[in-house]
C-alpha cells in the first residue's frame, strides 16, 4: 500500500513539474452533434446514429496532459453516453461514461459536457458510445501527441494515418442488441467489416470502395490502428510491407517488427510503416481472429496503400498474407512479443511486487444460459447469458456512481462480487454436460485507495469458449502473466514478467488460457470492467471496481460536475421531466415493432436508468405503466401516442 501511494505521488509531481516547466497542458473544446444520418453501403441505405453525420466520428487531437471538454448534443431518438476509452480520468469518474455505471444517458433533446482529463496517456486512444450497442456507429479516434518539448522514442515519422477497424451492420446497432436480448438469442453476424468506414472491394456491391492511403517512396508513416469492431478480434497486414509496433493502449512498447498484428476490440496500436517497396499499389487487409466454437463471419476486408505515381501498378490479391481465422499460434506469437520499454517518454514502471499485493481477484469467464419465459429462443425458454465468477451482471436502473457517492446504494448494487470462482472445475477441459446456469446480480468489488491489486482472468470452455478482450476503466494495468490451461496459483506466478510488462487497458485473454494483471488502485471512483465483445458485455460479462477515497481531498473523487444527466425525483411532475413527443413514434411503427407486448393495450420497453421509453397505444393506461413512471428515478424519454398523453399526465 505504501508503494502505491508513493507511485501516485510521484506521478502527480511529474505532472506538476511538466506543467510548471513547460506550461504544456492546454484545454480544448469540441462539439458533438449526435443524430440519425443515412449511410449507403452494400447497395443499401441505412439510418444510423452518428456524430456530426460521420462514421467514424470526428478526430480529437491533443497533447499529453491536456484537458478536453466535449459538449455532446443528443439530437437522436434515444439516450446514450460516451466513454473516453483508455483515459484514466483521475478522480473524475463522472465523465467516464458507461451507462448506468457512472451516469444516466444523455436524453434526446438534451446535452452534456464531458471533461476528459488526460494524464500520462501518450499515443492513440479512442472514444465511443457506451450504451447498448450504440458504439458501433458512434465512435472516433483520440490522438495524444507528445508534449511540445518532447519527441517520439523513435525516428519522427513523415506522416501518419488513423486506421479504424469496424463491424458494419445495415441496421441500427441498438435495435440489433435490443432484439436479440428480447428474444434471448445470439445477435446476428455483421453484414461486413470496414476500414475507416470503407468496406473494400470484396463485398460484391460495386459501389463499395476501398480506403486508400497515399505514401511517398522512402517515407515513414505512423499508423494509429484502433479496433472498433463490435465482437471481433482482428488480424491486420499490408502486403509486402512489415509493421513495427511502437505503442499499445497509449503507452510506448519495446518496438519490434512483424508481418501482421492481432488487435482486440478496444485496443489501440501505433505501428511504423516504411514505404520501401517498389512504387505501386498494395493491399492492406484485415480479417477476424477467433478460437471460439461460434466464430465471427470470416471476411477479408481490403484497403489500399498507394505510392505516389504508383497508380499504374496493379493490385495483387494473392499477395495478402493474413493468418487464417482460427490461427491461435499466430495470435500468441504476436502478443507474446509485446514488452514495455524503458524510455523517458513513458510513465516510470511501477509494477506492484509480490510482497505488495494485498487484493487478489481470480475471475473465471463464463458463457451461460438463463431461464426466460418471455423469450422466443429456438433452444427453448432460455436466453443466452455470460458471467464473471458465475455472476451475470445486471445493469442497475440508476447509475452506480451516483448511488455510491450519495450513499443510497440499497437496491442499486451489492458489494459481494465473488473474489474467486464459486466452484473449481477443469475450466479449460471438455465441459459438455456442465450446468451453465449463472447467478444474476449487480455485484461490485470494493477496493481501498492504494491497494495493490492482482487480477487473474481465466478463460473457460463454458458456452462457445474462446478468447475475450477484457477492458478496465479508470486505469492502465500491467499485463504480467499469461499461460495456457488452468491458472495454478503455486507455480504460475513464478513465470510472471515483472521487469517489462506492457501497460495496457484491454487485455486479450486467450481461449483455454489465462492472464494476470497488476495495478495500484490509486484512482478513486467507480470503474467498469467488461468484455469488449459487446455481445458478451450485453449478456453480463461485466463487473465494477469501486475504489474508495484516500485520506485527502487530492485522493478523493471530485464533486459531480454541473449538468450531469438528471435523476427524476420520485413523484415528480412528469410534464417537467419528460419530453412529450407525438413525432418520434407513429402508430405504424409500433405495429411493426418487435417490442414485446406486455399487455393488450400497450407496448413498453424500459430504457436505461428506468428512464422509461414507454410507447403506449390506445387510451387505456394500465397501472403497470403508471407504477414505472412514478418509481422512475432517472431522466427518461416518453413517447406517447396522442390519445395517451392526457392519461399519463393525469396519473402523475
Ligand atoms: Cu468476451
Amino acid at each position: 500500500m505504501g508503494l502505491g501511494k508513493q507511485g501516485f505521488v510521484s506521478v502527480g509531481v511529474l505532472f506538476l513539474t511538466t506543467l510548471f516547466l513547460f506550461c504544456a497542458a492546454d484545454v480544448h473544446y469540441y462539439e458533438f452533434f449526435v443524430r440519425e444520418a443515412n449511410f449507403t453501403k452494400l447497395c443499401n441505405t441505412t439510418t444510423l446514429l452518428a456524430v456530426n453525420d460521420s462514421i467514424p466520428g470526428p478526430e480529437i487531437r491533443v497533447h499529453k496532459g491536456d484537458t478536453i471538454f466535449v459538449n455532446v448534443h443528443n439530437q437522436g431518438n434515444y439516450g446514450f453516453t460516451i466513454h473516453w476509452h483508455g483515459v484514466k480520468q483521475p478522480r473524475n469518474p463522472w465523465s467516464d461514461g458507461p451507462e448506468n455505471i457512472t451516469q444516466c444517458p444523455i436524453q434526446p433533446g438534451t446535452n452534456f459536457t464531458y471533461e476528459v482529463i488526460l494524464s500520462d496517456e501518450i499515443g492513440t486512444l479512442w472514444w465511443h458510445a457506451h450504451s447498448d450497442w450504440t458504439r458501433g456507429s458512434v465512435f472516433g479516434p483520440l490522438v495524444i501527441l507528445p508534449p511540445e518539448n518532447e519527441t517520439y522514442p523513435f525516428p519522427e515519422p513523415d506522416g501518419e494515418q488513423i486506421i479504424m477497424l469496424q463491424s458494419w451492420f445495415n441496421q441500427d446497432y441498438k435495435q440489433i442488441i435490443d432484439q436479440a436480448l428480447a428474444m434471448g438469442t445470439v445477435p446476428r453476424q455483421p453484414d461486413a467489416y470496414a476500414i475507416n468506414g470503407y468496406l473494400g472491394d470484396t463485398t460484391g456491391c460495386p459501389n463499395d470502395t476501398m480506403f486508400s492511403m497515399q505514401v511517398d517512396y522512402g517515407d515513414a508513416y505512423l499508423l494509429r490502428i484502433i479496433n472498433a469492431a463490435m465482437n471481433e478480434e482482428k488480424f491486420f497486414a499490408i502486403a509486402n510491407h512489415s509493421l513495427t509496433l511502437v505503442a499499445q493502449d497509449a503507452s510506448y512498447v519495446d518496438r519490434f517488427t512483424s508481418d501482421y498484428i492481432m488487435i482486440s476490440p478496444g485496443q489501440t496500436m501505433d505501428v511504423l510503416l516504411i514505404a520501401n517497396q517498389n512504387v505501386g499499389q498494395y493491399y492492406m487487409a484485415t480479417r477476424p481472429f477467433s478460437d471460439s466454437s461460434n466464430p465471427p463471419v470470416d471476411l477479408i476486408t481490403t484497403g489500399v496503400l498507394l505510392y505516389t505515381n504508383g497508380e499504374g501498378t496493379g493490385l495483387n490479391a494473392s499477395s495478402i498474407m493474413l493468418p487464417v481465422e482460427n490461427d491461435r499460434n499466430a495470435t500468441n506469437n504476436f502478443t507474446s512479443r509485446i514488452r514495455n520499454t524503458n524510455v523517458t517518454q513513458n510513465t516510470p514502471l511501477n509494477v506492484p511486487a509480490d510482497s505488495d499485493i494485498n487484493r487478489r481477484v481470480y475471475i473465471a469467464i463464463g458463457g451461460n444460459t438463463l431461464p426466460c419465459n418471455t423469450c422466443s429462443n429456438p433452444f427453448g425458454q432460455i436466453r443466452f447469458a455470460a458471467s464473471l465468477n458465475n455472476v451475470s451482471f445486471v445493469f442497475p436502473q440508476v447509475d452506480i456512481l451516483d448511488a455510491y457517492y450519495n450513499m443510497s446504494t440499497s437496491g442499486v448494487f451489492t458489494e459481494d462480487f465473488p473474489l474467486s470462482p464459486p466452484e473449481f472445475y477443469d475450466f479449460t477441459g471438455n465441459l459438455s454436460g456442465l450446468n451453465t446456469m449463472a447467478d444474476t446480480g449487480t455485484k461490485v468489488v470494493m477496493l481501498n485507495y492504494g491497494d495493490a491489486v492482482e487480477i487473474v482472468l481465466q478463460a473457460t470452455q463454458t458456452g462457445p469458449g474462446g478468447s475475450h478482450p477484457i477492458h478496465l476503466h479508470g486505469f492502465s494495468f500491467y499485463w504480467v502473466g499469461t499461460g495456457t490451461g488452468n491458472f495454478n496459483n503455486q507455480t504460475d506466478p513464478s513465470t510472471y514478467n515483472l521487469v517489462d510488462p506492457p501497460l495496457i487497458n484491454t487485455v486479450h485473454v486467450p481461449g483455454r488460457g489465462w492472464v494476470a494483471l497488476r495495478f495500484f488502485a490509486n484512482n478513486p471512483g467507480v470503474w467498469f470492467m467488461h468484455c469488449h465483445f459487446d455481445r458478451h458485455a450485453s449478456w453480463g460479462m461485466d463487473t465494477v471496481y469501486i475504489v474508495r477515497n484516500g485520506t485527502t481531498a487530492g485522493t478523493s473523487i471530485r464533486p459531480p460536475p454541473f449538468g450531469m444527466p438528471r435523476s427524476l425525483p420520485i413523484g415528480a411532475n412528469l410534464r417537467k421531466y419528460f419530453r412529450f413527443s407525438k413525432v418520434l413514434v407513429t402508430f405504424e411503427e409500433v405495429r411493426r415493432s418487435w417490442l414485446p407486448r406486455l399487455g393488450d393495450g400497450f407496448i413498453a420497453i424500459t430504457d436505461a436508468c428506468l428512464g422509461p421509453v414507454l410507447r403506449v397505444e390506445f387510451g387505456e393506461l394500465p397501472s403497470y405503466v403508471v407504477t414505472h413512471l412514478i418509481a422512475a428515478t432517472c431522466g427518461g424519454q416518453l413517447d406517447l401516442l396522442e390519445r395517451s398523453v392526457e392519461a399519463v399526465v393525469a396519473a402523475s
